[in-house]
């Protein structure tokens, strides 16, 4: 009789609504939506001028703009009233051209860890060269440089580079040609690739080849780099045709100088030989496609799950809006054009608002994007 009573219990248990017909008709509430915004009206303002070639924006853990400029110079803006501190000046710092002080990117635990990370040229033993240094910050000044990667040849021109850390605490680093093409299709040379490494600069054992740190080839100047959708995106300036925005592939050949943007009649076979992947996008005549940062605010709604880029000879911000799995560009759209001239870099901020460097040579200044409804 217990026992009876006791397998009804358990039955009733599982099959609540059969023991109870108050609740057999009642359905779960309906989950609300989530509170649509209007589209935003944008705003922009110029918050800081007087820089000199700003190059790298990144948002610290501070609260605080960090950017780098080419001669050398590493600063923290105040996002609010646009004044510049000044953190460091990197003396050994050369710069010549395109090339100098570049990427930087910030330890994703920076309260914890304050490793700031560096790639810049400069002049090994009368060579100029390129190479990743992580320094510490002390609260005030950059302090303890370690050197991650050196003897990246560096050049005039097609000088990369762009940083960043993902999520699992791998550093990606975007190299150019350095004026000498045939290196990017070299798997031996540093040049025209994306190198991944611990950041601590060792080699990560799941990289493509045991103890080297390519993780694709086949770049001609990728200037843009980030990670949004699980996917790497880069921009890569092409010559004369063909700048492209990417999804990088682990291992993959990405064709430059064999192939410039699609795999067109006369690139066909090379792509079929070596796999080669294609970009999202290919713009001709080039545009110069610079820095790129992933917007998914609900502050701007009509630009979530978009890719923003910075592009220098075009003088305009572009938005890219994604399909939902992130593989296909379904709507471009352009602002600013020509308003602030050559644009370098591009910032989304955690509270929404987007922030742009210029890169005309003097006066460069920080735009501020926000809505304004
Ligand atoms: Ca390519
Ligand atoms: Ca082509």
């Amino acid at each position: 009789m217990y026992r009876g009573l006791k397998l009804l219990f358990l039955l009733c248990l599982v099959l609540q609504s059969a023991c109870n017909e108050e609740d057999s008709n009642e359905q779960p509430a309906p989950a609300l939506p989530d509170p649509v915004l209007p589209e935003a009206e944008l705003k922009d303002r110029v918050l800081t001028e007087g820089l000199s070639h700003p190059w790298e924006l990144v948002w610290g853990s501070d609260n605080f703009i960090w950017i780098t400029e080419r001669a050398g110079k590493i600063s923290r803006i105040n996002p609010e009233t646009g004044a510049v501190t000044e953190v460091a000046t990197i003396d050994e710092v050369e710069a010549r051209g395109e090339g100098g002080l570049l990427g930087m990117a910030l330890h994703p635990d920076f309260s914890s860890t304050p490793d700031v990370f560096l790639v810049y040229n400069y002049s090994k033993a009368g060579t100029y060269t390129e190479k990743v240094v992580k320094y510490r910050y002390n609260g005030t000044t950059l302090i303890n440089p370690v050197v991650l990667i050196d003897g990246i040849s560096a050049a005039n021109i097609h000088n990369g580079s762009r940083l960043l850390i993902t999520p699992e605490l791998k550093l990606y680093i975007t190299t150019g040609d350095a004026a000498n093409s045939g290196r990017a299709q070299n798997l031996n040379s540093l040049n025209g690739k994306v190198l991944r490494i611990n950041l601590d600069g060792s080699i990560p054992v799941d990289n493509p080849t045991s103890g080297s740190p390519v993780w694709s080839f086949g770049h001609r100047n990728a200037q843009g780099l980030v990670v949004a959708n699980n996917k790497l995106y880069s921009s890569e300036h092409g010559p004369s045709t063909d700048d492209e925005i990417n999804i990088i592939e682990k291992g993959r050949n990405h064709g430059w100088p064999n192939v410039n943007g699609f795999c067109d009649s006369n690139e066909q076979n090379f792509c079929t030989e070596n796999n080669v992947v294609e970009p999202l996008k290919s713009y001709t005549p080039t545009i110069a496609v610079s820095g790129m940062d992933y917007y998914n605010n609900g502050q701007i709604p009509q630009w979530k799950n978009s890719l923003l880029v910075a592009t220098l000879k075009d003088n305009t911000l572009y938005q890219y809006k994604l399909n939902e799995a992130g593989d296909e560009i379904t709507e471009a759209n352009e602002f600013y054009r020509s308003k602030y001239g050559r644009l370098r870099d591009v910032l989304v901020a955690p509270n929404g608002k987007v922030y742009l460097c210029t890169s005309n040579g003097s006066n460069d200044k920080i735009i501020e994007i926000s809505r304004s409804n």
